[in-house]
């Protein structure tokens, strides 16, 4: 099977040992994007167009089965007609839960090693839904590190301030600080970037992930808009997730803003998002302590005493509580169709 041309579209290694036994009409690919039921593959030789082939379709346990942008697949056909016949197990994936009151997950990437979390030092800045992203990030297997853009609009010392406090809640993430649109801070980011590793960007809508990339890439790959309509009407510039190859080998997944994400997988996220809570967990009375009104809890005691902040501590409850009700809802879902 022909893996040459592969190289440059990400951990190639890692698939390679998937694509034994296969079929011998049957190649490697990579999706990089999907729109409307049709998937744009990276082959060794270019770029096709394919559909889903009708087995993958019926096989096809719930829609989190089907291809995403990042996925290693399988293909058959030629240039007329290419059908997807096998997703490859994932290495990660981002998932959320979708919007709204249902209780569906939805992967959004698949093998994405390492995620920036952007949020623009304007409105956007929010440290809470900096700690919601790093638990959705951490569960799905992902390497989190942060972003925080448009530093050419505050004033010097709210830029330093905002630093301090996300460098002093996550020691160990890397964290830079970019204006996207002038060119700051792009440098370190380049370094920063590996080839062959895929790299994605979240956060919402109009923190300038677009500008971003095409600032990494030195060219407009990625389309980019404008504040007032992006923001305040709600209006995303980005589409649709694709995943962009740049010359020197670095790959970099564009997302739509998310207006919500919701915790879906959360377990080993919260437990890495606030490891401080986890540690101090282990010293509650109780295993099973909600650190809410049992006796001798440690996490409880280390906010009275302030050495655990106590909106660290809110945030923590509050996607400990979403988490609880997605996992109870699914089983409730599962109880009832498995008693139809
Ligand atoms: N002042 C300033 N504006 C920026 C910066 N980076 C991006 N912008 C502007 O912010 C707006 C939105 O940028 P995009 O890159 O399209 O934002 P996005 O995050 O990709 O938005 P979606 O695709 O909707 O998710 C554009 O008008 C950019 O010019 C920056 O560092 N400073
Ligand atoms: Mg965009
Ligand atoms: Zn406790």
């Amino acid at each position: 099977m022909n893996f040459s041309g592969l190289k440059d579209a990400g951990s190639f290694e890692y698939w390679k040992k998937h694509f034994t036994d296969l079929p011998a009409d049957w190649s490697p690919g990579r999706v990089i994007t999907t729109f409307k039921k049709r998937y744009l593959i990276k082959i060794s030789n270019g770029l096709v167009e394919g559909d889903l082939s009708g087995r993958l379709k019926h096989n096809a346990g719930s829609p989190v089965d089907l291809p995403v942008v990042g996925d290693w697949v399988a293909i058959s056909g030629d240039r007329q007609q290419v059908l997807i016949r096998r997703v490859f197990p994932r290495k990660s994936v981002l998932t959320r839960k979708t919007a709204g009151r249902t209780f569906e997950k939805q992967v959004l990437a698949a093998n994405v090693d390492v995620a920036f979390i952007v949020q623009a030092l304007d409105r956007d800045y929010n440290l809470n839904r900096l700690e919601r992203y790093m638990t959705v990030v951490y569960s799905g297997n992902i390497t989190p590190a942060v972003v925080l853009n448009k530093v050419d609009i505050p004033e010097e010392h709210e830029v330093k301030c905002r630093f301090e406090e996300v460098r002093k809640r996550f020691p160990e993430t890397m964290l830079f600080l970019v204006s996207a649109l002038y060119g700051k801070g792009i440098e370190e980011i380049r370094h920063f970037l590996e080839p062959g590793l895929t790299f994605c960007l979240v956060g919402s809508s109009g923190v300038g992930k677009s500008t971003l990339i095409n600032a990494i890439a030195g060219e407009n790959l990625a389309e980019t808009g404008d504040v007032s309509t992006s923001t305040t009407k709600g209006v995303h510039i980005t589409s649709r997730r694709q995943l962009h190859m740049l010359s020197n080998g670095t790959i970099l997944i564009d997302m739509p803003g998310l207006r919500e994400i919701g915790i879906a997988d959360a377990d080993e996220g919260l437990n890495k998002t606030f490891p401080r809570i986890f540690e101090l967990a282990a010293n509650c009375r109780f295993d099973d302590c909600t650190h809410t009104r049992e006796p001798d809890c440690a996490v409880k005691r280390a906010v009275n005493e302030g050495t655990l902040d106590v909106r660290q501590y809110e945030n923590y409850m509050n996607l400990r509580q979403e988490y609880k009700q997605y996992t109870q809802q699914v089983m409730e879902k599962t109880w009832k169709t498995s008693r139809k």
